[in-house]
């Protein structure tokens, strides 16, 4: 490890051994270890269409079956991924280090993995691949990993079902977003962890860290929009950066 990167970590370390509450805020980089695709690493294409095409509320107006498409084909690369190093790392800190609710895993991911790998305190932000919601009724429902259709109906009153996905132009759910907005301005160390920054309100919270008083630490490959920001950054793997971050805890 070269110097440079070995005073980052030092100092990370510091950071997190000294903090009383941590909040971690992860994006598409902490899943891709486990096989699931970023949304701007493949420049935000799928199957030809931008991320931002696809997931708004007028796409699925315009054509659900498309929008299904893409959601199905994202459930079913869910039935062969498993949680990684990086997501098992924020569980050990969670339960290990920082126990009794001082740990907090902010996600924009909808793929699940923080929880199957055992994370507690685990905010949503953009929703969930595993629930549905009816576009009549408005049930949501928690339908795991099972085939759902391209226009799947609600078994209750027949209603067009959609995804429980955040899109863009879409509010996030209050509740969760309190929570979340909670757990970052009482933390004194913020990670944050495999996201671009650039999708709103969520990486508002980057700053909205630091203004709390938090020390901010990012974990990516590369820098990004919030590097500018951070008070250190560790720049590889999440999979191998956060289990070297725990092991400066014992
Ligand atoms: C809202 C669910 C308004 C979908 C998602 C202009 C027009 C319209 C809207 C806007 C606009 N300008 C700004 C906006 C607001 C908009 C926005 O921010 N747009 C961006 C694109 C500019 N935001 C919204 O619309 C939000 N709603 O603003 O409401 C409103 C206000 C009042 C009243 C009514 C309404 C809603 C945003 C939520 C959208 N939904 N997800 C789905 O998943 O299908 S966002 C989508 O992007 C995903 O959730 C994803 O998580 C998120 C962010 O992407 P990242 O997670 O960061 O992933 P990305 O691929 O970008 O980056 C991966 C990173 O990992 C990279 O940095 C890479 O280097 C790193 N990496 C890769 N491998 C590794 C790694 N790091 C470490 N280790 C590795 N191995
Ligand atoms: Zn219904």
């Amino acid at each position: 490890m070269n110097i440079a990167h070995q005073t980052a970590f030092d100092q990370a370390g510091d950071i997190l051994r000294r903090a009383t509450r941590v909040t971690a805020l992860t994006g598409a980089g902490v899943s891709a270890e486990s096989g699931v695709p970023t949304f701007r690493g493949s420049d935000g294409l799928w199957e030809g269409h931008r991320i931002e095409e696809v997931a708004t509320p007028f796409a699925f107006r315009r054509d659900p079956s498309l929008v299904w498409k893409f959601y199905n084909q994202r459930r079913a690369n869910l039935m062969t991924v498993q949680p990684n190093a990086g997501h098992f790392a924020l569980v050990e800190m969670e339960i290990r280090h920082f126990p009794d609710d001082r740990f907090a895993v902010i996600t924009q991911n909808v793929d699940g993995l923080h929880r199957a790998a055992g994370s507690q305190r685990v905010f949503e932000v953009h929703g969930n691949l595993r629930r549905t919601r009816c576009t009549k009724c408005h049930i949501v429902e928690h339908r795991g990993l099972e085939v759902l259709g391209d226009l799947p109906a609600c078994p209750h009153c027949g209603g067009l079902l959609r995804p429980d996905i955040v899109w863009f132009h879409e509010m996030l759910p209050e509740d969760v977003w309190e929570a979340a907005a909670m757990a970052t301005a009482t933390c004194d160390a913020f990670l944050v962890i495999g996201t671009s920054a650039v999708v709103y309100p969520a990486a508002g919270l980057i700053e909205a860290a630091k203004r709390a008083g938090a020390q901010v630490i990012e974990i990516n490959l590369v820098e990004t929009d919030a590097s500018e920001t951070v008070d250190v950054g560790l720049y590889g793997k999440s999979g191998e950066i956060l289990p070297e971050l725990v092991k400066r805890l014992h």
